[in-house]
């Protein structure tokens, strides 16, 4: 049996006029390996405010979460972009820091096709030497892909398998059967448990950040048949994600990490700044799931 994989959706730290801290983003790195022990970081995705960014800024990202994880665990770079020249340029940048494996959200807004979505893929692998995790999250992309679909995704032997953010466990079970050797990567962290009796090979997440060992231990009792701990955990864990998203995740994610001893800044704007009421919810999150 091998080990399920944890991966933390990375964020990015920004100072209160949205410019990138680096220092704040290096912490973080830290805290994901010495604390949370990871097995890896999802860079410049969702959680990493990336489509937020300009190019330079997801390259110094990129760089700086390269630097500091020196080699200690997985990293995944997100070089998706509606802007394929863009995408194209990241994935060799990342490819050539050493970046062991990319992902790519699948092309929105749009309503592309699904030949323009497998050319998309296609050119962004065309030029570099990695391989790549495609990003479906179809609640935000709307872009919701069917198993023979990502049959056809899969004929690039570069598309190594899926980020498989989605509530679909129809889809998910079909997808993980036709698919045993792919790697599929659970992306809703209240969604896990169901996931993991699914059989996916592991989740990359946002909570992570703060949650890493609760989420571990509950990995480890599913791997062990002790359910209802697993369940016990998933439960703590959804309760603490439900308290999250009362209180505006994304914001709240950086207040709770200050708690936890790391500045990771604010988030950036259009996204909410925190507020005093937001604070205290942060504060209190802490105390009941963290101390
Ligand atoms: O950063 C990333 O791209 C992610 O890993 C995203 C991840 O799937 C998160 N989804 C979003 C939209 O942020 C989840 O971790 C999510 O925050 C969590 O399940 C709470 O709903």
């Amino acid at each position: 049996m091998t080990k399920k994989l944890l991966y933390a959706a990375q964020m990015t730290a920004f100072d209160k006029d949205g410019n990138i801290n680096l220092d704040g983003i290096r912490a973080l790195v830290r805290y994901n390996i010495d604390v949370n022990k990871v097995d890896g970081l999802y860079v410049c995705g969702s959680t990493g405010e990336a489509f937020m960014l300009n190019t330079d800024e997801k390259k110094q990202v990129m760089k700086t979460v390269y630097d500091e994880a020196n080699g200690a665990i997985d990293l995944v770079a997100q070089v998706g972009s509606l802007n394929l020249k863009e995408a194209k340029e990241l994935a060799k940048y990342a490819t050539d820091l050493g970046y062991p494996k990319l992902s790519a959200v699948t092309p929105f807004y749009y309503n592309f096709t699904f030949e323009q979505i497998k050319n998309y893929y296609n050119e962004i692998l065309k030029d570099v030497d990695n391989k790549l995790l495609i990003y479906s999250i179809p609640a935000l992309t709307g872009v919701a892909l069917t198993t023979d679909q990502f049959a056809e995704l899969f004929e690039n032997p570069k598309i190594i398998g899926i980020k498989y953010t989605n509530a679909d466990f129809y889809l998910l079970e079909r997808v993980r059967n036709a698919f045993p050797d792919k790697l599929i990567l659970s992306g809703f962290d209240e969604m896990l448990l169901p996931a993991l009796a699914l059989n996916v090979d592991g989740c990359i997440g946002s909570t992570y950040n703060l949650n890493a060992p609760r989420v571990r231990a509950e990995m480890d009792a599913f791997e062990a048949g002790d359910i209802e701990k697993a369940r016990e955990l998933q439960h703590i864990s959804n309760d603490m994600i439900t308290d999250l998203i009362a209180n505006d995740i994304y914001p709240t994610l950086k207040l709770v990490m200050k708690h936890l001893g790391v500045d990771a800044g604010v988030v950036k704007k259009p996204m909410s700044q925190p507020t005093p009421e937001m604070e205290a919810g942060a504060k209190a999150i802490y105390e009941k799931y963290f101390k």
